[in-house]
């Protein structure tokens, strides 16, 4: 897959006076290079309809672009993949669907699901919630930057450093050994979402080839 830097994912409740399609196009803006549209309560019907936007919006940028859990919905509007959790379709069935060259994440809250992501062909994981957040309700306890440490000296394939991550302590994050980094309430609740991208961006190493 195109490596990434800065990866945000939709989160609706925290701009409701603002579009959603013009906030992450606010984020691409400010340099998000992989975008996830992640809706848990929508239909399936509300769901297509913002794929197929977020699609056109991605395309006309040229970033990637995730669809979180609803594979079908990935497939009908050419997603670049779908982001999975430990108790969604398991990895080689989304990857039989998927086919061999769309990307597939999957989350990950310790090392052994890590080894058993990268181990299934996984592109890329999650590793989270490094710290508590409140954008997620089925969330498990804090991994911390020992986590994060952990997978940075191990796992091979890319990982996404998530949840609770913020500018004020995005620092130790990147310490522990990140250099990729996704947010959700931070960036998208933000006044001036543009300048929080760049800020986030600033501390994250520029990786070679880009
Ligand atoms: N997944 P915020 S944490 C969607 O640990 C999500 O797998 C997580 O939102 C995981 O940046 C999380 O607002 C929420 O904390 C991230």
């Amino acid at each position: 897959m195109k490596d990434f830097s800065l990866y945000v994912i939709t989160g609706e409740q925290f701009h409701p006076d603002r579009d959603m399609i013009s906030v992450m196009e606010d984020a691409i803006l400010g340099g998000a290079d992989i975008i996830q549209l992640r809706d848990k309560t929508g239909s399936k019907r509300d769901v297509l309809e913002k794929a197929r936007a977020l699609r056109e919006l991605t395309r006309k940028h040229n970033v990637t672009f995730i669809v979180n859990d609803h594979i079908d919905v990935a497939l009908t509007v050419d997603a670049d993949g779908i982001h999975l959790g430990q108790d969604d379709l398991p990895l080689e069935d989304a990857r039989r669907i998927m086919g061999p060259d769309k990307i597939i994440g999957i989350s990950t809250h310790h090392i052994g699901e890590a080894r058993a992501a990268e181990a299934g062909g996984a592109d890329y994981i999650g590793v989270g919630p490094v710290f508590p957040t409140k954008s997620k309700t089925d969330v498990v306890d804090p991994v911390t930057t020992g986590y994060v440490r952990q997978v940075a000296e191990e796992i091979r394939i890319p990982f996404v450093a998530i949840g609770g991550i913020k500018l004020h302590n995005v620092d130790e994050v990147i310490d522990a050994g990140a250099s990729r980094i996704c947010a959700i309430s931070e960036i998208v609740g933000a006044m001036d979402i543009q300048d929080v991208c760049r800020r986030f961006l600033s501390r994250i190493p520029v990786k070679e080839g880009k």
